[in-house]
């Protein structure tokens, strides 16, 4: 069992004399200004809700390295030092935030434009058209030689070990092993690869690809994904791809491609949910919702099209049509926290979830009961455990994605082994969870009858099933992740390349 000490042992043992460096584009804290006018002096630090930066901070702070990221916050440049470096957390500093600017032209085109009006579409086939635009891509590329830039600053030219996070940054192995071959680079894509049809339409296919394949490893969650991507660089390159080995070479140089399905701090989150604070959340979120003594189901999502959120909320109006028992019974409580905004198809989207919740609301209407709560807000983990514990089952139903941890995060706040996980057999997570009910988004019927199991399901079959997957998130924990990541990196320089292991790991 992997576990924060056995994660910090390894990277002590192999990783001591390294600097560890992290990639991603969002950074793990985020300065802000409060309060407003001449008032306007105090800066508070908060953490933005982020899959990714809640599951990779455990690691940083078990090599105290150094994470370079875009600085986002309106007071983020007042508390860097003169290399745009800040120590973080603020309460308890254990690793340094370097921080990258970009101009507000950059953010709108490689981050907005190119990564999630793109690269994001293109990889979640979810029926959403990617936009390629030349001006994006120039952007893009840009912004990847600018984290280059602070990346080798930090390794100073000494031996380090840089780990990629995400699609943002798919041209920056390259630049970073051109201008220094002897550092250890790593990147995990944490959204699914699409087939090679999907993504032959790419128009910078070649070189996105080379900047990948400058990589020593490539991680994605699943082996359907690796697949892909090897097919994808069989299809567009010159390389030699192994599919036995999981490998492909080119130009002298192997890149491994490996799943390794992420997850989250088990051992962490179990404890906070017994904790007597989750129970007080309970009774405050029951008093907030005003519930007596209804059963609950919840969805829990960024406000994102890749999620499901429609197919759901619709999956629930036609289990109401179906089971008319249930009426004035059941409410479903779904928070969902806006982002990306500022891209059209995310405001249409808020819009077309918010219309729809009330024109349900207003079809089922009775007393004062109606069937959906919807919660546009970003929500503490703490509040989110109680909420969990408040649910007789949870809807996962996107379209397509790379794990979903919030299957994972309701799992592991039921200590008391009840409640059923309704899964979209499209999320990774479904790969690993299979005592879900796994359902085909798609099909709003399916979903409905899945929502009629859950709540019939007997007490007992309830609870096998939770306690299985319980013990699989608990085996498969975010310290299982990094572990198996870094050792596969660790095996593959022994025997591939026995000369630079010896210089780069001792
Ligand atoms: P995301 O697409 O962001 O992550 P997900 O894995 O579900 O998706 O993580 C979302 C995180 O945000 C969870 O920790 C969740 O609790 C939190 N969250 C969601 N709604 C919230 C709200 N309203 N308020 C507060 N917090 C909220 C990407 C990929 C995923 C992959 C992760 C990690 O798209 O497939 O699992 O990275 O690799």
């Amino acid at each position: 069992m992997w576990s924060k000490t056995g994660l910090a042992d390894l990277i002590g043992a192999k990783l001591r004399d390294y600097r560890f460096i992290l990639v991603s584009n969002r950074e793990p804290y985020i300065h802000h200004y409060t309060g407003k006018g001449i008032k306007r002096r105090q800066i508070h630090c908060f953490q933005p809700a982020s899959g990714l930066t809640i599951a990779l901070e455990p690691l940083l702070r078990a090599c105290q390295g150094t994470w370079v990221a875009h600085g986002s916050g309106d007071a983020d440049r007042a508390v860097v030092d003169a290399h745009d470096r800040v120590a973080v957390p603020p309460e308890n500093p254990s690793f340094t935030l370097r921080r990258v600017w970009l101009d507000d032209q950059q953010e709108q085109r490689y981050y907005y434009g190119l990564s999630n009006q793109c690269l994001w579409p293109l990889c979640h086939i979810a029926f959403t058209r990617p936009v390629f635009n030349p001006e994006d891509w120039q952007s893009y590329r840009e912004v990847n030689a600018l984290f280059a830039r602070a990346v080798l600053e930090e390794a100073d030219g000494k031996p380090a070990f840089v780990f990629i996070q995400d699609y943002h940054f798919a041209l920056l192995p390259r630049l970073l092993k051109d201008a220094n071959p002897n550092l250890i680079v790593a990147q995990f894509w944490h959204i699914p690869w699409p087939n090679p049809e999907v993504f032959r339409g790419f128009p910078w296919k070649e070189e996105l690809l080379d900047g990948m394949l400058a990589n020593d490893l490539f991680g994605f969650h699943l082996r359907l994904h690796c697949q892909n991507f090897l097919e994808t660089i069989d299809r567009t390159m010159e390389a030699k791809v192994d599919y036995e080995r999981f490998e492909v070479r080119r130009g002298g140089k192997t890149t491994l491609v490996r799943p390794f399905p992420i997850s989250i701090d088990f051992a962490d989150h179990d404890a906070a949910a017994r904790t007597y604070k989750t129970k007080e959340e309970m009774y405050a979120w029951r008093k907030q919702l005003g519930l007596t003594d209804e059963l609950v189901g919840i969805g829990i999502d960024r406000l994102d099209y890749t999620k499901g959120i429609c197919e759901r909320l619709r999956a629930l109006d036609r289990f109401l049509t179906q089971n008319p028992e249930y009426q004035r019974r059941l409410v479903f409580v779904q928070v969902a926290v806006p982002t990306r905004s500022r891209i059209s198809q995310y405001s249409a989207l808020e819009q077309e979830v918010t219309e729809l919740a009330s024109s349900i609301n207003r079809k089922w209407a009775a007393r004062r009961w109606e069937p959906i709560i919807l919660l546009k807000q970003h929500v503490p983990q703490d509040r989110l455990m109680a909420l969990h514990r408040l649910a007789e089952f949870c809807i996962v139903s996107s379209l397509h994605d790379g794990m979903n941890l919030v299957a994972k995060e309701y799992v592991a706040s039921r200590v008391d082994e009840d409640g059923v996980l309704i899964l979209s057999d499209f999320a990774g997570a479904s790969r690993e969870l299979t005592d879900a009910l796994v359902v085909n988004p798609f099909n709003e019927e399916e979903t409905a009858q899945a929502i009629r199991q859950a709540l019939q399901m007997p007490e007992e079959e309830r609870r096998r099933r939770m306690r299985k997957m319980r013990a699989v998130v608990e085996e498969n924990n975010i310290y299982r992740w990094a572990g198996k990541l870094l050792s596969a990196l660790l095996k593959f320089e022994f025997t591939a390349h026995e000369q630079t292991t010896t210089a780069a790991f001792g």
